[in-house]
């Protein structure tokens, strides 16, 4: 019998724009996890198998072995920090950017900035380089509401149109990072298999580019 290989991905943006690359690698879906409430989704070669996980969860599954490969956001690689995976390949997809945002016309505090993100790590790093003094607020989502309601100064979140921004009257202020989707590896199943692994990404570099 032939071993398994478990592909993680999440669902939204990174499932449907990873579908396309994977099928060009010969792999399709059995079901959409859009509509499906399975977990495990079957693909046409029944050694393949795909979770459907938070973007969140994504390098944790593939950290820990749970799952051989996944599509994760670079955002969401740096604030995880990569322990137990190799980041193989820039699938350039899911495009952003990783920004500061806050109000256009108000002028930053001179001491310590408060600022709300759910990438913590990230934003600790990027103003400790600068050697900036932050307080920092950890939230799990809509950003946006933390300088409205006085919550923050600036928060970091990723960007695409800017159009979540400005209908919460805020800006893009700092560029951090350009962002884009990536293939992670677990290291042990970079091992054990190799062969199946190296001939997947080369087809997807391929599908790629
Ligand atoms: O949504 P959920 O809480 O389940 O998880 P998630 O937000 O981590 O997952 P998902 O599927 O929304 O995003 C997966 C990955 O897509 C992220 O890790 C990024 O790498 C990438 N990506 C690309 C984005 C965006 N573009 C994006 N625009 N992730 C989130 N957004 C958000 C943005 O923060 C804003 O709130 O979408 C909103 C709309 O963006 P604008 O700028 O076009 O208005
Ligand atoms: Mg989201």
């Amino acid at each position: 019998m032939k071993e398994t290989l478990t592909i993680a991905l999440s669902k939204g943006r990174i499932f449907k724009e990873t579908m396309p690359l994977l099928e060009a690698a010969g792999i399709q879906a059995l079901d959409d996890p859009e509509t499906s409430r399975k977990l495990i989704l079957d693909t046409n070669h029944d050694d393949v198998k795909l979770v459907i996980i938070r973007a969140t969860d994504v390098p944790v599954y593939v950290q820990y072995g749970a799952a051989d490969l996944g599509v994760t956001g670079k955002d969401v690689l740096m604030e995880h920090g990569g322990e137990g995976l190799y980041e193989m390949l820039d699938l350039k997809i899911a495009r952003c950017k990783l920004m500061t945002a806050g109000f256009a016309d108000k002028p930053l505090p001179e001491g310590q900035l408060k600022v709300a993100t759910k990438f913590v790590n990230c934003t600790r790093n990027y103003f400790a380089e600068q050697g900036r003094q932050i307080e920092l607020i950890k939230l799990y989502g809509s950003m946006e509401l933390a300088p409205i309601v006085g919550l923050a100064d600036i928060i970091v979140d990723v960007v695409d149109t800017g159009n979540t921004l400005k209908a919460n009257g805020l800006v893009p202020l700092e560029h951090m990072a350009d962002i884009s989707s990536r293939i992670v590896v677990n290291t042990a199943s970079m091992k054990t298999k190799h062969q199946r692994l190296s001939t997947l990404l080369d087809q997807l570099k391929q599908a790629v580019n």
